[in-house]
């Protein structure tokens, strides 16, 4: 009986210690009868939740404010304390409806979990009045403190508003925190009062400004930024709703922006600039320049005034340290210090960050290459994307660490290998998202210690290319996988997929409809056997084809009869949500005829044109191209084909490509006739003869990069 009792309090004690690791499960307990919400419902809360208040009625439109807490038919909310951070509990009663939370943030969570129990046109603001609920109790506190997510406005600009429904979406699901990725090479999003010019010049790429195109947009400036009053109004919407806005400066590297805004503060060295055309491809700040101190600290000094957060993250990324071992600055205060690896000078870099920072009351969040050496200051938050091992070394030397692994947590990563998106970190949907479990880690409970949380990424290379003014390329890459994330992050796993997909399926596709999200469904079930299309969906979506290149879409209502599986493509609709297609795997088929490829621009020396021509991987010129430079593919035989898609540039991203040009067909090797114009740097082309040539030319003056990737050909079949 004693040694029950011991390992009892044992167990307990371990639990504490497990406090952030353990999920805690939300106890619900369905009570008899139901509650009537009506426009005659009072409203009644304590004065510093009166932004809450506000907030609930947007929702649902009920009376009054009241001053009595104890009124009946009313919706009364109060804090209490004791229930912890962000904990809350909902009582529905016959009479009515308490919302305590253990603060603000769990009166937020308190209003949520009530808004999940109404029917979902809720979230379209548009919910009938009045409406029943089933009386009960939940009692429920988040897993971690920390959940959240980043949003990259720098490569693809994502103005005032479209960040204000970013944080609506978000805020429904208990994410609370939205990271800011407000500077890159390719964008400078935030107003610093002492330097406009950062956002007037570095707010927009193109045109006449100094920072180059890339990710396509060629041929308009392009970009925008948030004033301070902007960002103020953010700040405070996004407070409202419980989030907190963590800004970031990608810092010292990713800052080929502000160097193209101010030169000055790149390496003491003249680059060769021959193969951009002139142009300066270096993105880091040069360490030893004692001036880039005194402009960094107007920079961040003002970060530091405009955003509440505790956190200023200073980036600390992919910086390309070739720049600091060609730099005699650089290299004489590595002596001076007695530093042998250039890994130091980041240290010594974002020391200085450190203190400026702290000197404004803050703290530096960094990603987790800035602390490779462990030598920068323990008070620091480290932002582990690279892998699971990043996340264990960061924990391991004590960092507080947000959990942020690319192959599990980067949403602009693909989801199914023939889908959009990155694919570099891995090709993940939300079920993989969901599956995340530090227990199979490695993670000791001292590690688990430092974890404060969860975040995931959208970084936005390849949303510019995808209709930008449109949410729904973003939505489709966040969603449903921000679902799962905020699931595990506020709860864990416990429950299992199955069920949690049930879940999904039946109650929350409809609330992403009415929350107006173009949410990604699962890829229907689609089997190609003796001359026949089946196909099932398992969530209850209708399923579509279209047939050849025909963009008409039908109704799949019985097996579909075709000798050309090769032509059709099938997917489903759910109100606003859509999955992939799927083809058969003869839709994909490839032929690999023995080619030559030959360039005007010069070969690389580690990404020869063996590689596109022997279908092994990408080629790289030897520099970027001008006008009339080409790209010759000759095949050894003449080759019939029902598709030739010929690509110039990353894999799904318009970028390292000939901006602009054309291509030619030669049937004889000898002639050849114009065949289109470049898109995005590629074209299709659909001979009606057997091909023996085709010649890319550009037509641009530059692209912005120091050379052109080629890729292998694919060639489809006739079938
Ligand atoms: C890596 S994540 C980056 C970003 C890219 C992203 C694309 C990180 C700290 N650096 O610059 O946008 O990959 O997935």
């Amino acid at each position: 009986m004693k040694l029950r009792y011991l390992a009892s309090i044992l167990g307990a004690l371990c639990s504490l210690l497990h406090a952030h690791a353990q999920p805690l499960p939300a106890r619900q307990t369905t009570l008899p009868g139901t509650y009537r919400i009506s426009a005659g419902t009072q409203l009644s809360y304590e004065t510093p939740l009166a932004p809450l208040a506000g907030y609930l009625r947007e929702y649902i439109n009920v009376g009054k404010a009241s001053d009595s807490m104890s009124a009946d038919d009313a919706i009364v909310l109060t804090t209490d304390p004791t229930l912890g951070r962000e904990a809350y509990t909902l009582a529905v009663k016959p009479q009515r409806i308490e919302i305590t939370g253990g603060d603000y943030g769990g009166v937020f969570n308190g209003i949520q979990a009530l808004l999940r129990l109404l029917p979902p046109e809720v979230y379209a603001k548009a919910c009938p009045l009045p409406v029943e609920v089933a009386c009960t109790r939940i009692d429920d506190a988040p897993r971690f403190a920390y959940r959240g997510m980043m949003l990259d406005v720098a490569r693809t600009w994502i103005g005032v508003d479209g960040v204000k429904r970013y944080i609506d979406l978000l805020s429904y699901h208990g994410i609370n925190k939205l990271h800011l990725h407000l500077s890159d090479d390719e964008g400078w999003r935030i107003e610093i009062r002492s330097h406009p010019e950062l956002t007037e010049i570095g707010g927009f790429r193109g045109g006449d400004s100094p920072v180059r195109p890339v990710y396509g947009k060629w041929d308009e400036k392009y970009g925008g930024f948030y004033t301070q009053d902007e960002m103020r109004g953010l700040i405070r919407y996004a407070a409202v709703r419980n989030i907190e806005i963590i800004p970031e400066i990608d810092l010292p590297g990713h800052s080929r922006n502000i160097a193209s805004v101010h030169p000055e503060i790149r390496c003491n060295y003249p680059p060769d600039t021959l193969s951009t055309n002139g142009y300066d491809y270096r993105s880091a700040w040069c360490v030893a320049r004692e001036e880039n101190y005194a402009l960094l600290a107007d920079i961040l000094g003002e970060l530091c005034a405009l955003f509440p957060s505790k956190y200023i993250h200073v980036g600390g990324d992919e910086v390309d340290m070739t720049q600091w071992k060609r730099c005699p600055d650089c290299q004489a205060l590595m002596r001076q210090r007695g530093m042998a690896d250039p890994h130091q000078l980041e240290d010594l870099f974002m020391q200085r960050m450190a203190a400026i920072l702290s000197a404004n009351g803050k703290r530096p969040a960094v990603w987790n290459e800035a602390v490779t050496t462990g030598d920068l200051a323990h008070d620091s938050r480290v932002y582990s994307w690279q892998s699971v091992k990043a996340c264990l070394d960061a924990t391991a030397k004590g960092y507080e660490t947000v959990v942020m692994p690319g192959e599990y947590f980067y949403f602009d990563m693909r989801q199914t290998p023939h889908e959009d998106g990155h694919d570099w970190a891995a090709v993940f949907d939300a079920k993989k998202v969901f599956g995340f479990d530090f227990t199979d880690k490695g993670f000791s409970p001292e590690q688990m210690r430092n974890v404060v949380g969860l975040q995931a990424a959208f970084f936005s290379e390849a949303y510019v290319s995808h209709e930008p003014e449109k949410p729904d390329y973003l939505d489709y890459m966040c969603f449903p996988r921000i679902c799962a994330l905020a699931r595990i992050a506020w709860r864990g796993n416990g429950e299992g997929w199955d069920a949690y997909y049930k879940g999904l399926v039946e109650k929350h596709y409809d609330r992403m409809a009415a929350m107006g999200i173009r949410f990604r469904l699962f890829p229907p079930k689609v089997s190609y056997k003796e001359g026949a299309f089946t196909v099932t969906a398992d969530d209850g979506s209708e399923i579509y084809y279209t047939e050849g290149d025909t963009p008409e879409e039908h109704r799949y209502t019985c097996p579909v009869k075709t000798g050309k599986p090769h032509l059709y493509r099938f997917f489903t609709r759910y109100k606003t949500g859509r999955s992939p297609y799927v083809a058969d795997k003869s839709y994909y088929r490839t032929l690999a005829p023995a080619v030559a490829i030959t360039t005007s621009m010069g070969e690389s020396r580690q990404f020869p044109l063996a590689n596109a021509a022997g279908y092994k991987g990408l080629s790289r010129t030897a520099r970027a191209c001008r006008q009339q430079d080409w790209v010759l593919y000759t095949f050894e035989q003449p080759v019939k084909c029902r598709e030739m898609y010929l690509q110039t540039g990353n894999r799904q991203l318009p970028k390292t490509i000939i901006t602009t040009g054309y291509a030619e067909v030669s049937y004889d090797g000898a002639t050849y006739e114009r065949a289109g114009d470049l898109e995005k740097g590629s074209i299709t082309l659909k001979p009606g003869r057997a091909v023996k040539a085709v010649r890319i030319v550009s037509t641009c003056d530059d692209n912005g990069t120091p050379y052109v990737t080629i890729q292998p050909p694919q060639i489809k079949p006739v079938l």
